[in-house]
């Protein structure tokens, strides 16, 4: 039983496994290893250094509440950039907001959205959209050096372990909030409240230290070990308690509850203390 299914392990020995039918593809890229699975119940699983990205089937449970919470408590969400996201899931749901002109989406691994274009339709299109436009290249440098400003910025990126530790930066989080609009939200997904939780409390001082306020939320992901947790910077003066319930009648959402939008924010009583 144990070679046909996938485990990610995390610290400690907490595992979360899918049973497979196949390894369909795998690859060392230029920048991780990445494996693509068909599994029994939950369509195809992405896998890179041996960490779950996404199943097929649940996936929107975790790009919904990634995108919409600060789409919709963003009075006019226009100009949007997401770091990572290779596989376009995050690209998918901003662009089914009505208010964006623009979304940039700058992923470091080119790998990541070929495979996904090849062999799942996470994107459904977004790529195509006049509106979309990909960057191959590293989203730290791209927001060191970029003249462009955003009202939204995304960051759906990998572990803050390894690779992507930069993402979880101070000097990250300063770049990013200089190429924030005046009034500006910036997300990130931030890890396991429960297995990474020291790692959720870096990032939330880190963030501290730059924004003008710091949200955190957390939400059951299919595929992660739940609850993960959720970082929002506000730039100036929005209300990330409130969303658009006007413009989120629109969205046939299935995860993410923008008329229960206070759940969000519920967490661990012990955890919730240490922020
Ligand atoms: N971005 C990865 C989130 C982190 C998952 N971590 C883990 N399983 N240990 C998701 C990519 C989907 N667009």
């Amino acid at each position: 039983e144990r070679e046909n299914a996938f485990i990610e392990w995390y610290p400690r020995g907490y595992g979360v496994g899918f049973k497979v039918k196949e390894r369909l593809f795998e690859t060392q890229t230029k920048y991780q290893r990445l494996e693509l699975y068909e599994t029994e119940g939950f369509g195809k699983l992405l896998v890179l250094d041996g960490t779950v990205q996404l199943v097929e089937i649940g996936e929107e449970s975790y790009h919904e509440p990634l995108v919409h919470p600060v789409m919709l408590a963003h009075p006019n969400p226009r100009r949007v950039l997401i770091i990572g996201g290779g596989d376009g899931g995050t690209l998918r749901e901003v662009l089914r907001h009505k208010t964006v002109e623009k979304a940039i989406m700058v992923e470091i691994d080119e790998m990541v959205i070929e495979v996904s274009k090849i062999y799942m339709n996470v994107a459904r299109g977004a790529f195509e959209d006049p509106r979309a436009e990909v960057i191959v290249g590293d989203g730290v440098e791209y927001l060191k050096n970029t003249d462009e400003k955003f009202d939204v910025i995304i960051v759906d990126s990998t572990d803050p372990v390894g690779p992507a530790k930069m993402l979880f930066s101070e000097g990250f989080f300063r770049s990013a909030y200089e190429t924030l609009n005046d009034n500006g939200l910036y997300i990130t997904q931030s890890g396991s409240v429960y297995l990474f939780t020291n790692e959720l409390l870096d990032a939330y001082q880190s963030m501290k230290n730059v924004f003008d306020e710091v949200h955190y939320f957390s939400f059951p992901v299919i595929g992660y070990a739940s609850p993960w947790s959720f970082l929002v910077g506000v730039k100036g003066d929005i209300d990330f308690g409130k969303v658009d319930l006007e413009r989120a009648k629109g969205l046939g959402l299935y995860y993410y509850d923008p008329e229960r939008h206070e759940t969000l924010f519920q967490m661990p009583r012990y955890v919730r203390e240490l922020l």
